[in-house]
């Protein structure tokens, strides 16, 4: 049988509390496992979305001078490195994000702004989550261009260290290529392919998630430039994943989505991608060989999924 999925962009709502781990439990060797105040203030943001329905606009947050030093720190380390490391249309859309909703040194930037920032340049909008959803899930919530997005920030005592995303990974790691019309398109087949998927399809495609929106590279211009979030959001992974040290791999859904990858540890291995386009195209014709008794097709104007 068919497992549930969302057909309409509203029954996201319905697995908003469905999470694997409670953003707001750390975990003994979290960095702010014994940070009373940092454990409340994430429940706080916990709460936030664990109430959020489809609609809403997501609350502003007053960040504390704290949490800025923090983002200040991060942002200031990773802006130096793209324009070296970036690919191109990460650069091209980065400066508009500080035109636009207030990317910059000296303030974290608030989801609702960015939120409508995507949605006026490919329809992707943001949804604050409460903690860790299944890939099946947060693969579900692309299908109708909807990125779930943590909301808190990291603890302040190792600002280039998180065991988790925060705001500093989805903002500055995955926010800018989402207003890219072809990298959108792209995780949106993802999305797609994933719904109503049995589990080891569920897991392929999360490993292709990984490969690509968390740690891919493409080639421009003859040079390998980062496009996966894991690298744009780390300092030292960015610098490493484009030396001669890791292994590169052309990018091929069928040998990608099978390869084992570490989580805790930088990537021995990459898949470069000729560009978005081509990317798409591949998983478009790999998930066409997914045996599933249905085709979907997305509505943009109703946006809900229609099954063929
Ligand atoms: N849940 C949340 N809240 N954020 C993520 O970035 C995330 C997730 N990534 N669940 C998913 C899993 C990813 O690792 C893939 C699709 O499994
Ligand atoms: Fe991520």
């Amino acid at each position: 049988s068919v497992p549930w999925f969302p057909q309409k962009i509203n029954d996201i709502d319905q697995f908003a509390n469905r999470i694997l781990s409670y953003g707001a439990e750390l975990d003994a060797d979290h960095p702010g496992f014994r940070d009373q105040t940092y454990r409340e203030r994430r429940k706080f943001f916990a709460d936030i979305a664990f109430n959020y329905k489809h609609g809403d606009k997501i609350p502003t947050i007053d960040y504390t001078p704290e949490e800025i030093a923090t983002w200040r720190t991060v942002y200031n380390e990773l802006t130096v490195l793209y324009p070296k490391y970036a690919c191109q249309e990460f650069n091209y859309i980065f400066p508009l994000l500080q035109q636009n909703c207030g990317f910059g040194p000296n303030k974290i930037p608030q989801l609702q702004d960015v939120s409508d920032f995507l949605k006026d340049c490919t329809g992707y909008t943001i949804r604050p989550v409460a903690g860790l959803l299944s890939s099946r899930d947060f693969l579900a919530g692309l299908a109708f261009r909807v990125f779930h997005s943590t909301q808190y920030i990291r603890h302040n005592s190792d600002p280039k260290y998180t065991p988790e995303p925060d705001i500093c990974h989805e903002l500055l790691g995955h926010v800018p290529l989402f207003a890219d019309v072809e990298f959108a398109q792209f995780s949106q087949e993802i999305g797609l392919a994933s719904l109503g998927a049995p589990d080891d399809i569920i897991e392929k495609l999360a490993t292709l998630y990984w490969f690509t929106i968390e740690f891919g590279i493409c080639q421009q211009d003859g040079q390998t430039k980062a496009y996966g979030a894991g690298l744009l959001s780390s300092f030292g992974e960015l610098q490493y994943a484009l030396s001669d040290k890791p292994e590169i791999v052309a990018f091929d859904p069928a040998v990608t989505c099978v390869t084992k990858y570490p989580i805790t540890e930088y990537q021995p291995k990459y898949f470069l991608a000729e560009s978005f386009a081509s990317a798409k195209n591949k998983l478009k014709s790999w998930a066409a060989t997914i045996n599933r008794p249905f085709q979907i097709r997305y509505n943009a104007y109703t946006q809900r999924v229609e099954i063929l």
